[in-house]
């Protein structure tokens, strides 16, 4: 992968030299840093699929996965007609990835007893030796979550899909917790002036089996007149040593002209991922750079996906392992910015907002 845009301190360095600056110097390692071939995804890169697909609006919101020594995005593709699909990139960097020129389909979905308008914003969990797909399903007047099945990123089975909750972003965790598969969950509870619904509580749900899924309680809420007042999980949770490191997204909504859409960072607990061990105080990445700002949505990044290689013979992420976020900026073009996970963790804990 490139040399990322930016400049990193060394922090040690740092400390020696001047007290005052510790802190700022801590806080600028606990950002993200943008890659200097963003958007490293525009329309420009989507290939036509007959008969409908041709010349789309956009392709954002991506799910990511490190897969038989490939990088893969599954993507979300709007076209003219607004509707959005799911389409297939690969990459041997990380950065410049390739489109199939398909659209998937996934097996089973049709069955599905109610009218599906859009599938969009899937998140990628590698289990065992299959890959997950949680993805979020507009019905009519509410948003569901479907669960999808791949082992080779041409055929997709459906496993679940639950048509009771208003429910979204949801995400996978990449292992078994107390025996159990578990996810982070978004209920909509709160509609917006402009007709979107939303929430401000991310929940811990359960299933024996991925296809009945069980709520198990909150995890965390929103906090209000700051950054973060919605909230909705990102990729899947890291392992880390310090516990499940998780990027999220906060929506401020308070300023008069639009939303704006952050990313920021919780570390969970490794036994128990409804206790919050340490939150960040300051958002990790917010609309900064003209992609950002200007698309079909401004102000926005969605972090979504997520890659991180350099994992311990445990299964834990290294301290200076290299997290790679994938997201939808201004529901437009895709995004990539970088950091590591002990910086993440450093963010998580900074003092506390409330
Ligand atoms: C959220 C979701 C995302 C979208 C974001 C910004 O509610 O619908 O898919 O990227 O809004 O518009």
């Amino acid at each position: 992968m490139g040399k990322p845009a930016g400049h990193r301190y060394s922090f040690r360095l740092v400390r020696v030299a001047c007290g005052r600056r510790i802190v700022i110097d801590t806080l600028n390692k606990t950002r993200m840093i943008r890659h200097a071939a963003n958007p490293i995804l525009t329309r420009a890169d989507i290939p036509a699929v007959a008969p409908h697909l041709a010349d789309v609006s956009s392709v954002f919101n991506p799910g990511a996965i490190h897969w038989q020594g490939r990088d893969w995005l599954l993507l979300r593709v709007q076209a003219r007609s607004r509707e959005t699909v799911l389409m297939v990139a690969d990459s041997a960097d990380g950065v410049k990835f390739t489109v199939r020129p398909e659209i998937i389909t996934i097996d089973g979905l049709s069955a599905v007893s109610t009218r599906i308008y859009h599938i969009y914003d899937p998140r990628l969990t590698l289990i065992d030796d299959a890959i997950y797909i949680v993805f979020a399903a507009d019905v009519d007047n509410a948003c569901r979550l479907g669960v999808a099945r791949t082992t080779d990123m041409r055929r997709f089975e459906l496993i679940s899909f639950d048509n009771t909750q208003d429910v979204r972003n949801g995400v996978l965790f990449p292992e078994k917790i107390g025996g159990r598969y578990l996810r982070l969950e978004r209920p909509n509870q709160t509609t917006l002036q402009n007709g979107v619904t939303t929430g401000s509580t991310i929940v811990l749900a359960a299933s024996e089996d991925l296809v009945t899924w069980q709520r198990i309680g909150p995890v965390m809420q929103g906090r209000w007149h700051y950054w973060d007042e919605l909230i909705g999980s990102g990729p899947p949770p890291i392992k880390t040593r310090e516990g499940w490191l998780h990027i999220y997204h906060g929506v401020a909504t308070h300023f008069a002209a639009s939303n704006i859409y952050q990313a920021g960072v919780v570390l969970l607990d490794l036994n128990d991922p409804a206790k919050v061990v340490a939150r960040c105080r300051n958002n990790i990445l917010e609309p900064r750079e003209p992609f950002e700002h200007v698309g079909q949505v401004p102000n926005v990044v969605f972090p979504s996906g997520l890659i991180v290689r350099d994992v311990d013979a445990d299964g834990f992420a290294k301290p200076d392992a290299e997290v790679r976020v994938y997201y939808g900026a201004a529901d437009t073009v895709v995004g990539l910015a970088t950091n590591t996970v002990q910086e993440l963790v450093d963010a998580c804990r900074e003092p506390p907002l409330e």
